[in-house]
């Protein structure tokens, strides 16, 4: 305890790195679903150093995924780290080898600080993407396997180039069925169908260090994307904490 708190009476914090103690930005999406935002998570060479590690370290692969029934090359670098005996994760038809935790030791400090950051949370796997450039990205998709739950919280850190990542809310399956209907009838549909608006969109620069943490029923209620962006010329990597139940 430092003497000034001593003298004051106060308490020591015994958590420096609290989610507290921290400049974050909370979005309430609505409907249990919620967004935080943690620019400053990491400091700024630390986040260097992990970046630096990261890019030479980790067996990034580029593998063959299925869209719509197609075959393509993801478009960004991959990995996937998780504890033993885990249900094996599969998206796009692609079905990641899980390397360990112990191959790659910085990965688990940097997961004790998010667990640090995020009291309750015990995050067991990792999905790695390295961006190359501006032309990577990751289209409009939900981390909404069963493996994960109905309200997985994702923790997600990112290092290197600045990219914007959206959200946006499902098309809720109610209004598509009234849009059909009012077309049927001939009426207006903007008279039925709810207009989009800003609460349906949201936009999060996610910076070198940052924390973004999805939660509740975020996955189910909506999608998420990193766009191609033509001015981001340089790498990125993102690192996805989630829990396999
Ligand atoms: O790179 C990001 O910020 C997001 C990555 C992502 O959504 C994913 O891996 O599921
Ligand atoms: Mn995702």
């Amino acid at each position: 305890m430092s003497s000034k708190s001593h003298e004051l009476g106060l308490k020591e914090n015994p958590n420096p790195n609290s989610i507290n103690n921290v400049k974050k930005q909370t979005f309430d999406l609505g409907k249990g679903s919620e967004v935080v935002y943690i620019p400053r998570f990491l400091g700024f060479d630390e986040s260097w150093k992990w970046f630096n590690y990261l890019n030479k370290e980790i067996p990034w692969t580029r593998p063959s995924i299925r869209v719509f029934g197609r075959s393509c090359i993801q478009p960004r670098d991959t990995c996937y780290v998780a504890s033993e005996g885990l249900p094996e994760l599969r998206y796009s038809g692609y079905q990641p080898h899980a390397y360990s935790w112990e191959d790659y030791p910085p990965l688990k400090q940097i997961l004790a600080a998010v667990h640090e950051m995020l009291p309750g949370s015990n995050f067991n796997s990792l999905l790695l993407n390295r961006y190359k450039g501006g032309s990577d990205y990751v289209a409009w998709h939900a981390d909404d396997e069963k493996l994960y739950g109905s309200t997985p919280e994702i923790a997600s850190v990112s290092f290197g180039c600045d990219r914007e990542f959206l959200l946006k809310r499902k098309p809720s399956k109610s209004l598509t069925v009234q849009a059909t209907k009012a077309k049927d009838e001939e009426q207006p549909a903007r008279k039925r169908v709810k207009k989009s608006d800003n609460d349906d969109q949201h936009s999060f620069t996610l910076k070198h260090g940052s924390l973004l943490v999805m939660r509740g029923y975020t996955q189910r209620d909506w999608l998420h994307s990193v766009p191609k962006r033509a001015r981001a010329d340089a790498v990125r990597i993102n690192l996805t904490f989630r829990r396999v139940l």
